[in-house]
């Protein structure tokens, strides 16, 4: 029971398929206590029965592109929970017409704009709205992929965005290490999720990733969850600032290790 007696916030369960579902599930196994953020009324009705199973009566409407949505939803978490251990990000978008096309060609300044502001400043902000009511020793985690550091065909703004993420990663836990508060984040294989159901050719995406990575195969929402558990548990309580892969492997190959046969 990796992580009994902790109270972890959870954003970004946007369905079953959603990476946030997959960390739920192993928080839940591993113990600890689960409330919800929904981006709005929509997506609460796929979010009802998974939080039920895990017996979550906190869910609260939050949509991070607005500063009294963040405000109100901490305010309302904090009458369930006047503290608790952390919170997984787990939000990220960008207007769908960035994501096809040519990255000079697609990107305009508004898009450039949201993509940052949904996918990485809403981490700062969450994390800003978090710390009064955070205990000592607590753990917050964001998802990441490897766009930020690598080109990949359409990924385009996310990527500059992702590298923001992560460089937000690492100055929050810089910002937030005093008070014992450690900050991580998980750059996760591409998984058919809502977000990528959006994404042209993503099924390709996938076997090609199969092709590439050591393991010889794409990685499941269960896994992110299982290493999402271990970084937010005691057990990671030396470890701040990190990126992790959990891509079978992917970003350490240059090549298929089958390329000359
Ligand atoms: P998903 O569609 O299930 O989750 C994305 C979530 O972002 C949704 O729940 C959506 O409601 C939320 N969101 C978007 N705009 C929001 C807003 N304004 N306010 C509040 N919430 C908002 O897809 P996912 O793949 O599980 O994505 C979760 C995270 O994982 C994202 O940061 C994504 O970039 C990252 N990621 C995904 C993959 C992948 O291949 N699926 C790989 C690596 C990293
Ligand atoms: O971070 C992501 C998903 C990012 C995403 C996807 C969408 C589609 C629908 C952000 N915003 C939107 N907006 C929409 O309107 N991933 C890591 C998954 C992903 O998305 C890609 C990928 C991969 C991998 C897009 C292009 C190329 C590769």
């Amino acid at each position: 029971m990796l992580l009994k007696n902790k109270k972890i916030l959870i954003s970004g369960l946007a369905n079953k398929y959603s990476i946030a579902a997959g960390i739920a599930s192993a928080m839940h196994r591993e113990g600890a206590e689960l409330a919800f953020t929904y981006q709005n009324e929509r997506l609460l009705k796929n979010l009802e029965p998974i939080a039920e199973k895990m017996n979550s009566k906190i869910l609260i409407e939050c949509d991070v592109s607005c500063d009294t949505s963040i405000a109100t939803s901490f305010n309302e978490l904090n009458k369930y929970w006047p503290d608790f251990d952390g919170f997984v990000h787990s939000i990220g978008f960008a207007p769908a017409e960035q994501l096809e096309g040519n990255f000079v060609d697609v990107t305009t300044r508004e898009g450039f704009q949201i993509a940052h502001d949904i996918s990485s400043y809403s981490f700062t902000a969450m994390a800003k709205a978090a710390k009064p009511m955070l205990n000592e020793g607590s753990a917050l985690l964001t998802l990441t992929y490897l766009g930020s550091n690598k080109t990949v065909p359409n990924y385009n703004v996310m990527g500059l965005a992702k590298a923001s993420l992560e460089a937000n990663t690492r100055f929050l836990a810089a910002s937030m290490g005093r008070d014992n508060i450690r900050v991580n984040a998980i750059s996760a294989g591409p998984i058919k999720t809502l977000a990528a159901s959006g994404v042209k050719n993503f099924r390709k995406m996938l076997s090609e990733h199969s092709k590439i990575a050591p393991l010889g195969r794409t990685v499941t929402t269960d896994e992110v969850g299982n290493v999402a558990a271990f970084l937010c548990s005691d057990y990671a309580s030396g470890v701040t600032g990190e990126i992790t892969y959990v891509d079978a492997g992917f970003n350490i190959a240059a090549m298929p290790i089958d390329a000359y046969e």
